[in-house]
């Protein structure tokens, strides 16, 4: 769906910025990792940066998200600035959790990102909780659980959806339907579709995952159902790795170099602008030079900021 009547310049502008932001951050990435000096395995979010642009746009700093391992979109697509996040990649006292978590640990209670969980669901009970007490609080808080189609073969997912629909718990359930968990494909490890079986808990929304309008008008009407209802719902977008599950080479397996180029987020978005006359070529190239001196200032913000210091291996634990 790629309404251009719906399309402003404002709005096509903030979106694109997000998404080139977390493209351009993850292709900086690719060259350093070999190196080593990024102490961290990482899950690249590239080809499928719509999903948490399009959600997050909705979202204001005090609106929570629970991640689960691929955190880079989600959470520079909810506030958190590329030089706390890359400094966490290098290790560094300057990152997000001060150089001990890592890619899968990120956290920035400031814009509502409270923490993400490396086990596979973990994201999504806290999701649930933290919007129960959000409720019982009489909290004006809009809360997210992400995780990915992997996730919706665990017993958690299930209990998660039983529990908030049973108790009307305000959450949004954020799938990010990559078609695949880890190396297995949807098909050998789900035996139907989740986004069908919930249907019978709690209100479904289907987006487009490679396209940022769709994605935001399906979530913007979930969140409108959520606060008008008080109930849960689950918003499943389909979309496209193109990455390996981790690390930083491309997988042909996961998406093709055709659909790369058909599927792209990115792309999409800007054939949009250009065709609503609502950006020029010159400008977007501009503004891929300004986010590339940003993420410059970030790269050498964790290049020179310092690792924990021993003594500290003991603390926060
Ligand atoms: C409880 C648990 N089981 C297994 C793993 C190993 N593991 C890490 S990521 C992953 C695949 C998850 O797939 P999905 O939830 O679809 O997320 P995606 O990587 O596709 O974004 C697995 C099996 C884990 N981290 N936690
Ligand atoms: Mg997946």
């Amino acid at each position: 769906m790629m309404t251009g009547n719906t399309l402003t310049r404002e709005l096509g502008w903030r979106l694109l910025r997000k998404l080139r932001e977390i493209r351009q951050f993850e292709e900086r990435i690719i060259p350093v990792y070999p190196t080593d000096v990024m102490v961290t395995p990482v899950h690249l979010h590239i080809g499928q940066e719509a999903v948490p642009v399009g959600v997050c746009d909705h979202l204001r700093p005090h609106d929570l998200v629970f991640i689960g391992h691929r955190t880079h979109g989600v959470a520079l697509a909810k506030g958190m600035s590329m030089g706390s996040l890359m400094a966490e990649l290098y290790g560094r006292t300057t990152g997000c959790a001060q150089g001990f978590g890592g890619s899968m640990h990120v956290c920035d209670p400031a814009n509502g990102l409270p923490g993400s969980s490396a086990l596979v669901g973990g994201s999504i009970a806290l999701g649930v909780g933290a919007a129960l007490a959000a409720r019982l609080g009489k909290r004006d808080q809009l809360v997210v659980s992400c995780f990915g189609d992997g996730a919706a073969d665990a017993g958690v997912f299930w209990e998660s959806l039983n529990f908030a629909a049973l108790k009307s718990v305000p959450v949004l359930f954020l799938c990010e339907d990559n078609g695949l968990s880890n190396v297995m494909r949807k098909e050998d490890h789900l035996h139907a579709d989740p986004g069908v079986v919930a249907g019978h808990f709690m209100q479904v929304w289907r987006a487009d995952g490679t396209d940022v309008l769709s994605v935001r008008e399906a979530a913007g009407e979930a969140f409108a159902h959520i606060r008008a209802t008080g109930r849960p719902a689950l918003l499943w977008c389909a979309t496209k790795r193109w990455m390996k599950h981790q690390g930083v080479e491309a997988d042909d397996l996961a998406c093709n170099p055709v659909d790369r180029e058909k599927d792209c987020p990115i792309r999409k978005l800007e054939q949009a602008l250009l065709s609503a006359g609502l950006a020029t070529q010159a400008e977007i190239e501009q503004l891929g030079g300004e986010i590339e001196s940003e993420i410059d200032a970030a790269i050498m913000f964790a290049e020179q900021s310092p690792f924990p210091d021993p003594g500290m291996l003991a603390t926060e634990v």
